[in-house]
């Protein structure tokens, strides 16, 4: 019988997650609302009560046709008569249990690293569970919490091997969760079959409905993750289609929300006015509730992180998330400390980016592979060659399934199957505060208009920065860093004129490359 993980149910009957709702009516809810196999999951109790309550909750599954399986106790399951059973690391081993409970059962194992997936599927298990995802209260004791690139390395290492062994993820999914994850942890060749979850239906007061909820965004691809379209590569056509873009944005002012640091706000302010959009510095995270259905866009730039700001960050990157409203990330000194280093994995595992900008340093920190204590925040001397750096923002583009641009004097732009070198700019960008940081505000701006195609939004945005910049520089009263500001500002501003008009001659000295 073909098994549908889609939607695993792992049950708790802990006061903490179940509260006083009955544990056999909340899995019956559960099902009705998409709930497709139940592990009854019980730590506490003896083996009589685990008898006892398997086989209700077994009729309640036979009634729906879905499978039980039993979490650890072997015998318990063939008391019970359930499919099958999950172990973990700690319980039987397979090979044991599949001695007792016969060729048809179904025999489920935990994996929490390449080797114990190996192992596993190569024994012969039915399906893994995949994790921990996310740190979770329901299992404290979890072992690593591996993310979506964890559980994509897994699935990546048994797509080469024979046995095509279905696998759901577990840890801390819900219903903010789960649709990405399901989108950021396939590799080339397999994806998840499902999610297992704990919290999310058996803590719900309505399970039904949570159920359901979860169901509907594991079935349908996240609003503005479509990467597996087939785009143009050639730069020629893509520079074609930059004066439609920066037009659009002219047209269309979109809002641009900054959570920015504090050195930049008011640059960022007058960058995004300049270029045409609209832009709101909110910092407290539960106004992105509203203005994410504005459909504008949001920079996330951790360039001077707090606590709050962290909060305030996930909140905000959530409500847009939901909506499939642009997010940019823009992890500044993402390798200075160790606050920064945590606040990078605390963001990435929070919710989905579709564009992350940074230095050589930022990027690779945020790739984890990172050559240790960055000074300050600055860019620093260059220390990649360009086929390294084109490897990292393919690698973390294809890994988080999103586009990546790393800033430098050549700017290496990537959604891990298209990479492209920009050339335009100026140094004098490099001597004044907040240009990468307003570069990320350009770009976010750019991918609310043309959220086809992401690459080529950002494309557009940083050709439009840069360009600005070279014709700020090479004007007579611009002496040097400090009256370059207000020149650039005024040719942004030219720029964004001069499309409205259809005027694109800015657009020759763009200096795009592909790789
Ligand atoms: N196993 P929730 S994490 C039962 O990593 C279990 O193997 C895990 O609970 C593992 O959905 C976990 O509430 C608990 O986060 C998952």
């Amino acid at each position: 019988m073909a098994v549908d993980y889609s939607l695993y149910l792992v049950t708790d009957s802990t006061p903490a997650i179940l509260g006083d709702k009955d544990l056999v009516s909340v899995v019956e809810a559960a099902i009705q609302g998409g709930v497709t196999i139940v592990q009854y999951r019980d730590k506490r109790s003896d083996t009589a009560d685990l008898i006892r309550i398997g086989k209700r909750l077994h009729a309640i599954t036979k009634k729906h046709n879905i499978p039980l399986l039993i979490n650890d106790h072997v015998g318990v399951a063939q008391a019970v008569g359930a499919e099958g059973v999950h172990l973990g690391q700690e319980d039987m081993d397979l090979q044991t249990a599949r001695r007792i409970l016969g060729p048809d059962a179904i025999i489920g194992v935990t994996a929490n690293s390449l080797s114990e997936a190996v192992i596993a599927a190569s024994g012969g298990a039915d399906y893994l569970g995949i994790g921990t995802v996310y740190a979770t209260p329901t299992k404290e004791d979890t072992k690593s919490i591996i993310g979506t690139a964890g559980v994509k390395n897994i699935l990546h290492r048994l797509s080469s091997m024979d046995e095509a062994i279905p696998t759901v993820a577990i840890g801390g999914l819900n219903a903010s969760n789960v649709q990405r994850v399901m989108f950021q942890s396939k590799s080339a060749s397999k994806g998840l079959n499902g999610v297992a979850i704990v919290s999310a239906m058996m803590a719900a007061e309505d399970p039904k409905a949570a159920a359901a909820t979860l169901k509907n965004s594991i079935q349908s691809v996240p609003a503005t993750m479509s990467p597996e379209a087939k785009y143009n590569q050639k730069v020629e056509i893509l520079l074609d289609r930059v004066p439609a873009i920066v037009k659009a944005l002219g047209e269309k002012s979109p809002l641009c929300h900054n959570m920015t640091n504090l050195v930049v706000q008011n640059f960022a302010a007058n960058v995004a006015l300049c270029i045409g959009a609209s832009p709101i510095m909110a910092n407290y995270g539960e106004e992105a509730k509203d203005l994410a259905g504005l459909g504008g866009a949001l920079v996330i730039n951790m360039g001077t992180v707090t606590p709050d700001g962290l909060l305030n960050y996930t909140n905000a990157m959530r409500a847009y998330n939901e909506v499939g409203g642009p997010v940019l990330f823009d992890p500044v000194g993402a390798g200075a400390t160790a606050v920064r280093r945590s606040s990078v994995k605390t963001l990435m595992s929070n919710g989905y980016f579709d564009l992350i900008k940074g230095n050589e340093n930022e990027i690779r920190t945020v790739l984890g592979e990172s050559m240790g204590q960055q000074k300050g925040v600055d860019s620093g001397a260059s220390t990649l060659g360009e086929a390294e750096k084109v490897r990292l923002v393919k690698k973390l583009a294809a890994r988080e399934r999103n586009v990546v641009l790393m800033t430098g004097k050549t700017d290496y732009l990537s959604d891990g199957d298209r990479t492209y070198a920009i050339k335009n700019g100026h140094a004098y960008l490099g001597n004044i505060t907040g240009s990468g940081c307003t570069l990320g505000t350009t770009i976010a701006a750019f991918l609310t208009v043309h959220k086809d195609d992401r690459l080529l939004a950002a494309l557009a945005g940083i050709v439009m920065y840069e360009i600005a910049a070279e014709q700020a520089a090479a004007r007579d009263d611009v002496k040097g860093p400090g009256t370059f500001v207000p020149a650039f500002l005024d040719q942004l501003h030219l720029i964004a004129a001069d499309a409205s008009q259809d005027d694109f001659e800015w657009l020759k000295a763009a200096k795009v490359e592909r790789l």
